[in-house]
């Protein structure tokens, strides 16, 4: 009866390591492990690499979880405001850098729409113009989707567009309308939307 115990015991602990939800939290453990400066990425801990937050806006960054690749698995993003958002994912148990700003010429950040997420990077900032890339992962980090919606107006005197500025969806003219109804139908991702998790 002994023996029998045992064996259920095991079979039971295999069951479980089989469940993919066991997967889950050993991305969330890699994750967590990250923040808390437990793990390195490129030899740099979590604090070293967003250091430059309290050194130029006495602030700290905020992380929130998101599954910015579709594909049933959070990943961890790390906004830090002026610059957008860093993303992390799990791939083969180790963590890498799925995406990132650069500079304020192209914030990162997350929409959601057209039934899917995308990874932004927009110059809405600087004068005469509001660039809009959107970028469509996998869950291997390649990317399948890309969408541009622009406008231009370099020549406005005060810093907005009209019916006479420059409009384009994926390089191609479109009018006014069509590109404030494009922006309409996607959605910005942050720690207060719906999906998004603040701990995981
Ligand atoms: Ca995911």
């Amino acid at each position: 009866m002994k023996k029998l115990k045992f064996l259920i015991g095991i079979a039971t602990a295999a069951i479980i390591m089989l469940i993919p939800g066991c997967g889950l939290k050993t991305d969330d453990n890699i994750y967590k492990q990250f923040i808390n400066d437990e793990l390195k990425l490129d030899g740099k801990t979590f604090s070293e690499i967003f250091s430059f937050m309290q050194e130029d806006f006495d602030m700290d960054p905020t992380t929130f979880y998101y599954d910015v690749d579709e594909d049933g698995k959070d990943e961890l993003l790390v906004s830090t405001f002026f610059y957008g958002y860093n993303i992390y994912d799990v791939r083969d148990g180790k963590l890498v850098l799925l995406d990132c700003g650069d500079g304020t010429a192209a914030v990162c950040g997350v929409y959601e729409g057209n039934g899917h997420v995308y990874v932004s990077h927009s110059d809405f900032s600087h004068a005469g113009r509001k660039l809009l890339t959107l970028t469509r992962y996998d869950k291997n980090g390649s990317v399948i989707e890309t969408i541009t919606i622009n406008a231009e107006y370099w020549d406005s005197e005060n810093d907005v567009y009209d019916e006479n500025s420059d409009f384009t969806y994926n390089g191609q003219k479109i009018t006014m309308q069509e590109y404030e109804n494009y922006m309409n139908s996607y959605v910005f991702i942050d720690p207060e939307s719906e999906k998004a998790k603040k701990e995981n």
